[in-house]
């Protein structure tokens, strides 16, 4: 009796673990500011952001000389057009306990002048600066942090300044990565059955 009780929780954990992983939240701009090719200064409308403060502006390919990631579709400005560099902050992410991997894409200004730099937060779990050089090619961040009370945070962008010539974002992403490995769960469920043996015998 004990051992099927254990199996059936053993079979519930797993199919609850399995539906936590994955992309919590991405976002690649593309459809931002409307056709392809068009580019938008001091956007406010973004699907998943609020600018809440200075100004952004989204960026297509090829406008003003610059190239997003990958040579295609659009990109953000994190220093917009009126001498307030912005902050774009993304809608409330709902995050469960577990480990987590966030992602985005950066380039220089690519259009000359001094460096430029940014802050990025996630609640209480990243909070880190970086600095750019207008040249800097595109590359990919990464960071990784993890959650123990499930809680509400948005992904913050602050671009320090306000010369309307700022870093370039794309292609942020989210996932939860705490997909325990099958092995791992296998030892976990005949753990939790031994443990049922151990009491059965125990009892007698
Ligand atoms: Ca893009
Ligand atoms: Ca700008
Ligand atoms: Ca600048």
């Amino acid at each position: 009796m004990i051992t099927k009780h254990l199996v059936s929780f053993f079979a519930a954990t797993l199919i609850s673990l399995g539906a936590n992983a994955g992309i919590i939240f991405e976002d690649d701009f593309d459809t931002e500011a409307g056709a392809a090719g068009v580019s938008s200064l001091n956007y406010t409308s973004f699907n998943n952001w609020t600018v809440s403060d200075g100004t952004v502006d989204v960026v297509a390919n090829g406008g003003w000389g610059i190239s997003c990631a990958g040579g295609s579709g659009k990109c953000v400005d994190l220093d917009g057009s009126t001498s307030n560099a912005g902050v774009l902050t993304s809608s409330l992410l709902s995050l469960s306990a577990g480990t987590y991997s966030l992602s985005f894409d950066i380039s220089g200004n690519q259009r000359g002048g001094a460096a430029d730099r940014f802050t990025l937060a996630l609640g209480g779990f990243l909070n880190e600066a970086f600095e750019l050089s207008s040249t800097a090619p595109w590359q990919t961040v990464t960071r990784s942090f993890t959650v123990l009370n499930d809680s509400a945070n948005s992904i913050i962008f602050n671009h320090v300044g306000g010369d309307n010539i700022g870093i370039m974002l794309d292609n942020i992403s989210l996932s939860k990565t705490d997909v325990p490995a099958p092995g791992t769960l296998a030892l976990f469920g005949l753990g939790l059955i031994g443990l049922g043996f151990a009491r059965r015998n125990a009892r007698k």
